[in-house]
């Protein structure tokens, strides 16, 4: 093979490594805008709000760990960033107190109903968005959020409801 052709490969390999990284680049972007306007609907006590991830990130915001335990993993600790859950449904202004069941929704149909009580602990429920500093991903790009419940007193992960879109509370 002479120089010439060489330097045709080279350039060709070069653009190509380019036009990934744009495509790459664009593909990011889209996930961080779908992570952004990701919702979260609530409702309960004739309330019925959507929350976007702008105004739950300001509903004081943590950094806690937990241990991840499912049934086909060893548990893993993660450090999550996320909100209370008592927080968010506190801004609805729907009460707690006076309440049966505050059921969880995801985006598969999964159902997690949790105890008013135990919503009220401290340090218990979170809807936390980050896992070890990175956004959650959503479920069509194999992750478990953008938004999962998690359940820091679960000794197991059943109950940490992956791809939340709503909270009921009756
Ligand atoms: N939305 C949703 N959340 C879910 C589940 C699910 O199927 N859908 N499975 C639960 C179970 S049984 C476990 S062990 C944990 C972790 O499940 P994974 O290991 O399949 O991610 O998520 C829990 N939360
Ligand atoms: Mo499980």
């Amino acid at each position: 093979m002479n120089k010439k052709s060489i330097g045709i490969i080279m350039l060709i390999l070069i653009a190509i490594i380019a036009i990934f990284a744009l495509v790459n680049r664009g593909l990011i972007k889209n996930s961080q805008e779908a992570h952004a306007n990701a919702e979260v609907l609530i409702t309960g006590d004739n309330v019925e709000d959507k929350f976007t991830y702008d105004q739950i990130i300001k509903l004081g915001e943590e950094e806690f760990t937990a241990i991840f335990d499912s049934s086909n993993t060893d548990p893993e600790e993660h450090k999550y960033t996320g909100i209370p859950l008592k927080n968010l449904i506190e801004e609805a202004e729907i009460r707690l107190e006076d309440k049966q069941q505050v059921n969880i929704r995801a985006i598969d149909g999964y159902t997690v109903a949790l105890k008013p009580d135990e919503v009220l602990e401290d340090e218990n429920v979170y809807l936390a968005y980050k896992q070890d500093g990175e956004p959650i991903k959503s479920k069509e790009e194999g992750g478990s959020g953008p938004y999962q419940v998690i359940i820091r007193k679960d000794a197991f992960s059943q109950r940490w409801c992956k791809f939340v879109a709503e909270i009921e509370i009756k």
